[in-house]
């Protein structure tokens, strides 16, 4: 039975939880239980702290875990980075207040710097040859500018909202994040082969998001330019329609570019363009 851990509540856990199920994977909903088994797959859920999931994943008592690449790195236990899971993305950025002259890197030479994520700055600031105080704080990092606490501060970005409403201004990007999967270091070779069926899942769901099922019925003639605006994954799937001279052709197309791939296959005499949505792509 293969121990897989995810946050028990915050920002990750519900993406966590609806990644498991569309990869098929039944788990029960109440996540305020700490451990609960998957009706349908050799697997059982741990739910925890995500500041835990790191060291519980490194010494083995989870196998895996869903976790931000930000807090592997923060907590620096020996683990495998199996796969990047594209949910919970933000970055990790120094900003300073905004009326502050920004002059470069030497800026923070001397000044004092609060964050939750000391160990990611010492480093980034080792490597650059930068010498600053680095204070640790739990929470509401954000404050600590106007309280007179630090100097700028070390925080995890997303829209910048935070930082705006604080005056603050983000002036380096230290590292990008987001979700990823993790492994204990040198798993057998039974839980790996799970593992790599729940990875293949999981890869087949990501790459189903965000896109549609296209089908559009083009003049025989114009099959091959009707083509290059809507490329096929490996060769074109066309059906002949019972109307002689024209076929269906049959696409998977990125959400973002539906409207504008439909707009070029008008201009070149395609009809009846349908669009659906896409459950699942097996890769
Ligand atoms: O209780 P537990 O310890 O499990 O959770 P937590 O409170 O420590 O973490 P949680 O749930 O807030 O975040 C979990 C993970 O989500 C983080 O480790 C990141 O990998 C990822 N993530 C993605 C974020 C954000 N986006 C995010 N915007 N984590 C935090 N924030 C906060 C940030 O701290 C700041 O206060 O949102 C604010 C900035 O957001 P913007 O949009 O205003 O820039
Ligand atoms: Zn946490």
């Amino acid at each position: 039975m293969l121990r897989i851990a995810l946050q028990s509540k915050g920002r990750l856990n519900e993406k966590s939880v609806e990644l498991l199920r569309e990869a098929g994977i039944g788990i029960e909903e109440n996540s305020r239980r700490l451990l609960s088994r998957s009706s349908n797959f050799p697997v059982e859920v741990l739910y925890l702290r995500d500041d835990d999931i790191p060291q519980t994943v490194s010494c083995g008592i989870a196998d895996i875990g869903i976790v931000g690449l930000n807090e592997v790195k923060e907590r620096n236990h020996p683990v495998e980075v199996l796969q990047h899971l594209g949910f919970g993305r933000c970055r990790l950025s120094l900003a300073i207040p905004k009326y502050l002259e920004y002059t470069g890197l030497e800026f923070f030479q001397g000044r004092k710097i609060a964050t939750s994520y000391p160990g990611i700055l010492a480093e980034w600031f080792r490597e650059k040859n930068i010498g600053c105080e680095i204070i640790e704080i739990a929470g509401s990092v954000e404050i600590s500018p106007s309280i007179g606490l630090s100097d700028g501060i070390f925080d995890i970005v997303s829209s910048g909202g935070t930082l705006v409403q604080n005056g603050l201004k983000e002036v380096e990007t230290v590292m990008e994040s987001d979700a990823v999967l993790i492994g204990t270091c040198g798993l057998d070779e039974e839980k790996m082969q799970t593992v790599n069926v729940l990875m293949s899942r999981f890869r087949s769901v990501l790459c189903s998001r965000g896109k549609k099922y296209m089908l559009v019925n083009v003049p025989d003639e114009k099959i091959e330019e009707a083509l290059k605006i809507i490329p096929s994954m490996k060769s074109p799937t066309l059906l002949p329609l019972a109307d002689k001279g024209w076929s269906a052709i049959h696409a998977v197309v990125d959400e973002a570019d539906v409207w504008d791939k439909a707009a070029e296959l008008k201009k070149i005499g395609a009809e009846d363009i349908l669009v659906l949505s896409m459950e699942k792509l097996i890769i």
